[in-house]
């Protein structure tokens, strides 16, 4: 069990979910499978526990996603925004899953922040926000299913894992490590992996459910994006992607068309960062990852407003991306000792 539970303030929760309690659970705007996969373990935990638990996400996510037991029950805050602030104005407890501050959670945070319920974080991401009364936090994880799986754990309900958590507990703890290629992929990640396939998890079903979904479109935006915009910055060990707006139109872009996209740029041998740019509406939208020391989550939070984990973050520039990528690379100058040493 990670240590972060091996603490007295677990003790306190157990007692606070010792009678039966209203429960919202939310995750970080744009779900991941990670979000999504993790929120809806711990809401079938719940509910198995005796709770009134309903997960509440700040907009929609890719449907690769979508079929996870439990996806229907799932309110989008765009789309349901009356009911979901009545319930989450009414809960008991809130968990934040997979954030680590409400920057991340877009227009829900008002209600979240307003909340008298307790704020419960369970989450792995660097520097979080002391913004909950708990804050179940380890960054070394390598996903929050994982940590969901260890609460449970902890909590002595190890054998309420069932086969709907064990499948949504998959999902989280694969996507967020490249598929148990990432070196956050621990022994035990693969210790936990193996006892959710014994809990039923369909192991085999599930990459094939998140990973062979693409489209016509999706897989010709990615052609287009490898053979027209991929720059490959020898100099500094980097290569970048990006895409207008009016490109990802033109590719009938859905959202989650362009996932993973980035991972081709880090791809390159001796590429140790890579980045990708996407427009929509005036942001430009930025993916970092990195395969070595350089740590994208600092780097992100310094120039991009962003951050995450050292080997893979997120950022935003309000310029147009012209200049976004004009000032990417002008930034690069000063890194170039450590991004080529
Ligand atoms: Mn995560």
């Amino acid at each position: 069990v990670s240590n972060v539970f091996s603490v007295p303030e677990l003790e306190e929760v157990k007692t606070l979910l010792s009678s039966s309690k209203k429960i919202i659970i939310t995750t970080h705007r744009s779900p991941d499978g990670d979000a999504i996969g993790s929120s809806l373990a711990l809401c079938h935990y719940l509910v198995s526990k005796g709770h009134d638990a309903k997960v509440v996400v700040p907009d929609s996510y890719p449907k690769f996603l979508q079929w996870m037991p439990g996806n229907d029950g799932v309110l989008v805050y765009d789309y349901h925004k009356e009911i979901s602030e009545r319930k989450i104005e009414a809960a008991d407890i809130i968990f934040s899953l997979d954030y680590n501050g409400l920057g991340r959670i877009m227009d829900l945070a008002k209600p979240v922040a307003a909340a008298k319920g307790t704020k419960i974080i369970i989450d792995h991401h660097q520097q979080p926000e002391d913004f909950a009364d708990y804050t179940f936090s380890d960054t070394d994880s390598c996903s929050t299913a994982q940590l969901v799986y260890e609460f449970i754990e902890a909590l002595g309900d190890a054998d309420a894992i069932n086969a709907d958590m064990a499948n949504c507990l998959y999902v989280g703890i694969m996507t967020d490590t490249g598929s148990f290629r990432f070196p956050s992929t621990l022994s035990k990640t693969h210790r936990i992996v193996a006892s959710l396939i014994d809990c039923g998890a369909k192991n085999s079903q599930i990459h094939e459910w998140v990973y062979d979904t693409n489209t016509l479109s999706q897989l010709q935006l990615l052609g287009y994006a490898l053979s027209n915009k991929l720059e490959l910055l020898e100099e500094y060990n980097v290569a970048i992607i990006s895409l207008t707006q009016e490109e990802l139109i033109r590719f009938s872009f859905k959202k989650g068309d362009t996932e993973g996209l980035v991972n081709y740029a880090l791809s390159i041998d001796g590429v140790r960062v890579a980045a990708f740019f996407a427009e929509k509406d005036g942001l430009v939208r930025i993916s970092f990852r990195s395969k070595g020391a350089f740590s994208v989550n600092q780097f992100a939070r310094k120039h991009f407003n962003g951050g995450g984990h050292d080997r893979a973050a997120g950022g935003a520039s309000e310029k147009s991306i012209a200049e976004t990528l004009t000032e990417f690379k002008g930034l690069l100058v000063q890194y170039k000792q450590e991004l080529t040493s």
